[in-house]
């Protein structure tokens, strides 16, 4: 059975780079699979309180990300749609996935490394294990199809060892309790399409980030015409005209993640968005850039808005939505507790 699993950890600033590297994708994939779409706050709390800001923020954020969602155009009717910590399997299993995963993997981990910083040994424990709750949110519902960011290929990398790892070191229990060969599939990365790395506006080498202290560097899905003319106009260029070609954007990162933004957001290809704008300056690029993402934005960013005013919808959609992800999760989770020895 084929499912999507994906999430999005209420931060704050959601911005471009998780609409076109995430969101849109969620929302393409509703036509062709069954989807399961998680506001992610256990993984929230991995971060220092100061970054994720603390409960009042952590519960407008959660909000936010499912008005997000919804205004996307994700359907929590047909698919799924929850908040993770409602749904007590996550922990169990990433406890279980702590005994499964090494150390050294997860000290591999570039997103550790970038999040910890220099003061490794004062991050949380948590953001240290963060692959392995990953890993367990993905494999409880056994899902075989993971649409993410560039960013997380590492992560989806680790969550394949864990279940090959699940898979060997209880291959006699496995088979034991009726599951065959292996109990969890080895999940795909899609990591496809024309933005699956956004870069930040003021410097084409670095990924556009919620965290990032500059606001100048993202275009949040919130913001107003005023503000995506004024972010556009002051994004870093380069002194040359765009090129006529798509190899012509070699070495000019920034030039490179404008036309990118452009072609995702348009739906067009690269080299047909420098057909048009090829030769010309990057005022106009950047007033037509203007133009298309207030177009593609402006009414996601407006929905968002409505729904959270009133969260009593988003409210019922998170509760109703984490009914039907246990449904999937405890059945799954019972298994794993037998096929360990976990007596139940
Ligand atoms: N710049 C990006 N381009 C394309 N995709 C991106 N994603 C994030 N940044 C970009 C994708 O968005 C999804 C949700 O991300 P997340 O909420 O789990 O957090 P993150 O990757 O840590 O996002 P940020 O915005 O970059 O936050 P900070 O500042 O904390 O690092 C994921 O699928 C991710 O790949």
């Amino acid at each position: 059975e084929p499912r999507v699993f994906s999430g999005v950890q209420p931060t704050g600033n959601l911005h471009l780079g998780n609409y076109l590297g995430a969101i849109l994708k969620f929302v393409e994939m509703q036509k062709s699979f069954d989807c399961v779409y998680c506001v992610v706050d256990m993984h929230a709390i991995t971060q220092p309180i100061s970054v994720w800001g603390g409960p009042k923020e952590l519960v407008r954020n959660t909000r936010e990300v499912t008005a997000a969602f919804l205004a996307a155009g994700i359907d929590p009717t047909r698919h799924v749609v929850f908040n993770q910590s409602r749904v007590d399997q996550h922990a169990e299993l990433a406890w279980v996935f702590n005994c499964v995963a090494r150390i050294g993997w997860m000290n591999r981990m570039t997103q550790f490394k970038d999040k910890a910083g220099k003061d490794r040994e004062n991050a949380s424990l948590g953001l240290l294990a963060y692959p392995s709750l990953m890993a367990a949110d993905i494999l409880l519902y056994k899902a075989t199809h993971v649409p993410v960011g560039e960013d997380q290929k590492q992560h989806l990398e680790l969550t394949r060892d864990i279940a090959q790892k699940f898979n060997n070191d209880f291959a006699e229990s496995i088979a034991e309790q009726g599951f065959g060969d292996a109990f969890f599939p080895l999940t795909e990365p899609l990591i496809q399409g024309p933005a699956t790395r956004v870069m930040s506006l003021r410097d084409g080498t670095k990924k556009m980030s919620k965290s990032d202290p500059s606001d100048l560097s993202r275009i949040n899905l919130t913001d107003d015409r005023d503000t995506i003319a004024q972010k556009l106009r002051k994004a870093k260029t380069d002194p040359e005209p765009l090129p006529s070609e798509v190899e012509g954007l070699a070495g000019r990162p920034e030039a490179d993640n404008l036309v990118g933004i452009y072609a995702a957001l348009s739906g067009r290809a690269a080299a047909d968005v420098l057909g048009e704008f090829g030769g010309g300056q990057f005022s106009t690029f950047k007033s037509a850039l203007t133009d298309l993402a207030v177009d593609k934005l402006g009414p996601i960013g407006g929905e968002m808005k409505r729904l959270v005013a009133d969260p009593a919808h988003i409210d019922a959609v998170l509760a109703a939505g984490a009914d039907r992800a246990r449904a999937i999760a405890a059945p799954v989770m019972n298994a794993v507790k037998d096929i360990l020895g976990f007596l139940r």
